[in-house]
């Protein structure tokens, strides 16, 4: 398909509406009704999309992440700004009892690699503001080496930590929580979208188990790590982090950082990937999720396998099957193998396809010289997002619209990449 060129004006036009309509004033919210607070990841995604009409703008998001950072270094997933009874979980039930008040866990460590995106489009005006992030990303880094990589590559303490929440790759170690004790609640999300494409019931109460868990210890990261209820390997995260430090590294090379930081972040980067293997099945041929309790391998490979040429880290003998699977969809990355036993096509993300991850596997694809494979996947993104709209996710069978509307990342991606 191609889009003609005033089609991809209009577009364009509707996708700075969006994200205009969703900036609640140096934040960007992911979408209204559904996500009122500043997500992590999300607005790493909207500090890439503002920097393609206002440069400010997007340093400004990325700012306001970072002023909510714990003194730990940990950057939490929400950032609960003003209080909104429109969500649940809210800022009383994760009990953090911060200023202002977050989440206790964190999210995907995109910010480094789309701050250095970002950077690159005005290298001049950029300097002082990347400068004084510089320490707070290399804090934030250090409190997932110091957190989350004890066992090896990076795990996550909850499956709203990965940003991957329903995947089939945290099957394993959902299926060790007890939820019994979690209680009445009353969920929000299907109040705002359809349930048939939300997580489950016994997902939710099992999410609940897991963030009452780190409530009572106090977000006692120690205790989370070793006797919290869920711990798994994520290839994602891994791969993510690998490629983050290193960008790390690199914008410190340029900002004239101390040397030594920049090694510690280039050693980090290798350690994971010496530890890689761990989470490669063989079986599969990919490198999949694990739980690190039992050592049980997630029953699928997921987009999160798809990552490893993100990192520069893809096996050859991995790329014919994940093509494989690419192959068994009409549009973009699914985010789990529609072959594999547990695939819901349009169920948040046992399924459906998502522009930000496409838009991460083509920056490996493209690094690394597979520049059809960047092409074929960017006219399958943009085929979704002309024909369906701004929305959270996609069928990739079939390419209905999921999930909630008008939504941030879908129109950042769509100004940065896939236009
Ligand atoms: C829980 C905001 C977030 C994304 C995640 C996505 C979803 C939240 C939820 O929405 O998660 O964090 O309530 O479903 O899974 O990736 O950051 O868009």
């Amino acid at each position: 398909m191609t889009i003609v060129m005033d089609r991809i004006e209009a577009l364009d036009a509707r996708a700075r509406e969006i994200m205009r309509g969703n900036d609640m004033g140096g934040y960007t919210i992911p979408t209204k009704g559904l996500y009122p607070f500043q997500w992590n990841w999300d607005s790493a995604f909207a500090a890439w999309g503002f920097s393609t009409f206002d440069l400010d703008r997007a340093w400004t998001e990325l700012e306001t992440l970072f002023s909510a950072q714990w003194p730990d270094g940990m950057v939490p997933h929400i950032i609960f700004h003003r209080p909104d009874p429109g969500y649940f979980p809210g800022p009383e039930v994760w009990g953090t009892r911060t200023d202002p008040p977050t989440s206790g866990i964190s999210q995907p460590p995109v910010a480094a690699i789309l701050a250095r995106r970002i950077l690159a489009a005005d290298p001049v005006a950029g300097r002082a503001r990347m400068k004084a992030l510089w320490p707070k990303m290399l804090a934030w880094h250090r409190w997932w080496r110091r957190c989350r990589c004890g066992h090896g590559v990076a795990a996550v303490a909850h499956p709203w930590e990965s940003g991957r929440d329903n995947c089939t790759d945290w099957d394993p170690g959902m299926a060790r929580v007890d939820a019994s004790g979690v209680g009445e609640y009353t969920r929000r999300d299907t109040g705002h979208v359809d349930a048939s494409m939300r997580p489950g019931k016994l997902d939710y109460d099992r999410f609940l188990a897991i963030l009452q868990f780190g409530r009572d210890c106090g977000w006692d990261q120690q205790t989370i790590v070793e006797r919290g209820p869920f711990l798994m390997a994520d290839p994602a995260i891994t791969f993510i982090l690998i490629r983050a430090h290193r960008d790390l590294a690199a914008l410190g090379q340029e900002l004239g950082a101390d040397p030594g930081e920049i090694a510690t972040l280039e050693g980090w980067a290798a350690d994971l990937v010496a530890a890689l293997p761990m989470i490669w099945h063989k079986k599969l041929g990919a490198h999949v999720a694990r739980d690190l309790r039992s050592g049980e391998f997630a029953p699928a490979i997921s987009s999160g396998a798809f990552l490893a040429w993100l990192a520069n880290c893809a096996r050859d003998e991995a790329e014919a099957r994940l093509i494989a699977i690419w192959d068994r969809v009409r549009f973009g990355i699914p985010s789990s193998d529609p072959a594999a036993p547990g695939f819901e096509s349009r169920r948040y993300w046992r399924g459906p396809t998502w522009p930000v991850v496409n838009a991460l596997i083509a920056i490996g694809m493209r690094d690394s010289g597979r520049d059809a494979l960047e092409a074929r996947l960017r006219r399958e993104t943009a085929e979704l997002i002309a024909n369906g709209g701004f929305w959270e996710y996609f069928d990739p069978l079939d390419g209905t619209p999921c999930g909630g509307d008008a939504f941030t990342w879908t129109a950042a991606i769509w100004l940065t990449w896939a236009r």
